[in-house]
């Protein structure tokens, strides 16, 4: 664990906002972490990050304090395979939370059947180097192959890697939701290269989903995420029955910069202009998703 000799990060912000913008009702923040209680949850030999404690108590406030109905957990690489901080969270949310887990390629059926009853609907597969020690394809398409029925990939990229996972992304054989776009350069603009190359990838399968998310992280201009808010608003009126939102709290490795969620939630009517959009990016598209035998 690089930083376990050093500090436990701290990588939200202490007293978010209110936010200007009013949800709908039934609004899903769909993605987002818990990190632990690490006495409880410790984190993996492998991380590449150490953080504070921020459970389930504190993710459940954030999301009343925003208005939001609803959240999907996805398991943080500190957590490695080992996703009972996320099912625990799950667990304590009456129904209002599920999750998306990081598995071991060579888990068994019956695990994934645990998961699934767990409140689980998804694998992630995360590419990013500083993140994870290796990513390995052929695996993770074997065990795409072997999801409970209902489930989804996400996959978590850098946008200098979309050419070479082209290949594999169309081998995946469920439907499939991209982290944060990709990561695009947000600053070369709606039609600059990176936005360019996303929107090929969407049009090339229409199971390909994708998360408006991480203005903090994609826009080096910093809140109010003006480039992020421009290059990113084409796309979701361009698919707006593919997009999902997410707080990303607790914002892993923010160790400047950290956002402001009440800030990140008012960019929602800068993405999502009207009601009938920000219907479908914050209630209709996670339903279908996440809670399928709810509708
Ligand atoms: C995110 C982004 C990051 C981290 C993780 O699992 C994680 O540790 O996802 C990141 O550092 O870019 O989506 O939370």
């Amino acid at each position: 664990m690089s930083d376990a000799a050093g500090q436990r990060i701290v990588s939200w912000h202490s007293a978010p906002s209110t936010p200007r913008f009013v949800p709908p009702a039934g609004a899903v923040d769909a993605h987002c972490h818990v990190f632990g209680p690490m006495a409880r949850f410790p984190f993996s030999a492998k991380a590449k990050y150490l953080p504070e404690d921020a459970g389930s108590d504190r993710l459940f406030a954030l999301r009343d304090h925003l208005g939001f109905c609803r959240n999907v957990i996805v398991q943080a690489s500190c957590h490695g395979t080992d996703n009972a901080a996320t099912l625990d969270a799950i667990a304590r949310s009456a129904g209002m939370a599920r999750g998306v887990a990081v598995v071991d390629p060579a888990i068994s059926d019956a695990e994934l059947a645990a998961l699934h009853a767990g409140g689980i609907r998804g694998v992630r597969f995360n590419f990013l180097k500083r993140l994870v020690d290796d990513a390995p394809k052929d695996r993770f398409i074997e065990v795409a192959r072997r999801l409970p029925p209902g489930w989804h990939v996400v996959v978590y990229f850098e946008a200098d890697l979309l050419e070479e996972l082209k290949p594999f992304l169309a081998a995946i054989p469920v439907p499939v939701v991209i982290d944060h776009m990709g990561r695009p350069d947000v600053t070369q603009g709606p039609d600059g290269a990176d936005m360019r190359a996303f929107r090929t990838l969407l049009d090339s399968r229409e199971d390909i989903w994708f998360k408006a998310t991480c203005p903090d992280r994609l826009d080096p201009g910093g809140d109010p995420w003006t480039a992020f808010a421009e290059a990113v608003a084409p796309l979701v009126c361009a698919y707006p029955d593919r997009a999902l939102w997410g707080t990303d709290w607790p914002h892993p490795n923010m160790e400047s910069n950290i956002p402001d969620d009440g800030h990140l939630v008012d960019m929602i009517p800068r993405i999502a202009p009207d009601a009938d959009l920000q219907r479908k990016l914050l209630v209709d598209n996670p339903m279908r998703l996440y809670w399928q035998e709810a509708l």
